[in-house]
C-alpha cells in the first residue's frame, strides 16, 4: 500500500468542493487514514515548496496558501500516488482533462483547488511534515478484497 498527501487548498474551501473531492477518492476505492484543518505557516511552506523557491510565483504561492486554512488528508491505496495525480489532473487547470478534479472545477494554474504528492518519496516527506503519528489511523478496510485482487494487495 502507498500513501499520498492531499491538500484541499484555500480556493478549494472557498469554492465548496471539499466534499466533492473526498467523495471522488472514496468512490474510487482509496482509504482515508488522516484528515485535519490546518493554517499553513512560512516554515512549513518553505519546506513544502522548496523545489519552487526560486520561481517567480513563489511569494504569491505562499501568500495564497496562507490566506485561509487548508484541509490536509492522507489517502492510502495500491499505487495511490499516481492514481490520485490522475484523478487531480494537470497543474494548469483550464487544460486539465474533463473528468479530473481540476478539469471539472478550476481554470487557473495557481488556483487549482488541490495539492497531491508528486511521487512516493515526496509523499513520505510530506506525510512527516504534515502529520504526527498520532494523527494517522491505518484502520482495517473490510472491503479491500472487493477492490483489489489478492496479488495486488501483496
Ligand atoms: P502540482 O500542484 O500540479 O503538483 P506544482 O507542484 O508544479 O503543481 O506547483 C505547486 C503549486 O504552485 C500549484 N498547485 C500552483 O498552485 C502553483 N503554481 C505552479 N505553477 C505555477 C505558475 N506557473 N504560476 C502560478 N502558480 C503556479
Amino acid at each position: 500500500m502507498e500513501r499520498s498527501v492531499v491538500l484541499i487548498k484555500p480556493d478549494g474551501l472557498q469554492r465548496g468542493v471539499a466534499g466533492e473531492i473526498i467523495h471522488r477518492f472514496e468512490r474510487k476505492g482509496l482509504q482515508l487514514i488522516a484528515i485535519k484543518m490546518i493554517a499553513l505557516d512560512d516554515a512549513l511552506l518553505d519546506e513544502w515548496y522548496a523545489h519552487h523557491k526560486d520561481k517567480p510565483f513563489f511569494a504569491n504561492l505562499k501568500a495564497y496558501m496562507k490566506s485561509y486554512p487548508v484541509v490536509a488528508m492522507l489517502w492510502e491505496g495500491v499505487e495511490a500516488v499516481a492514481t490520485i495525480r490522475k484523478l487531480v489532473g494537470v497543474t494548469k487547470a483550464r487544460e486539465a482533462e474533463p473528468g479530473t478534479i481540476r478539469g471539472d472545477f478550476a481554470m487557473s494554474q495557481q488556483y487549482n483547488l488541490i495539492h497531491a504528492s508528486e511521487n512516493a518519496e515526496i509523499a513520505k516527506k510530506e506525510e512527516s511534515l504534515m502529520f504526527s503519528p498520532s494523527e494517522v489511523f491505518p484502520w482495517k478496510k473490510t472491503d479491500l478484497t472487493h477492490i483489489y485482487l489478492d496479488e495486488e494487495l501483496g
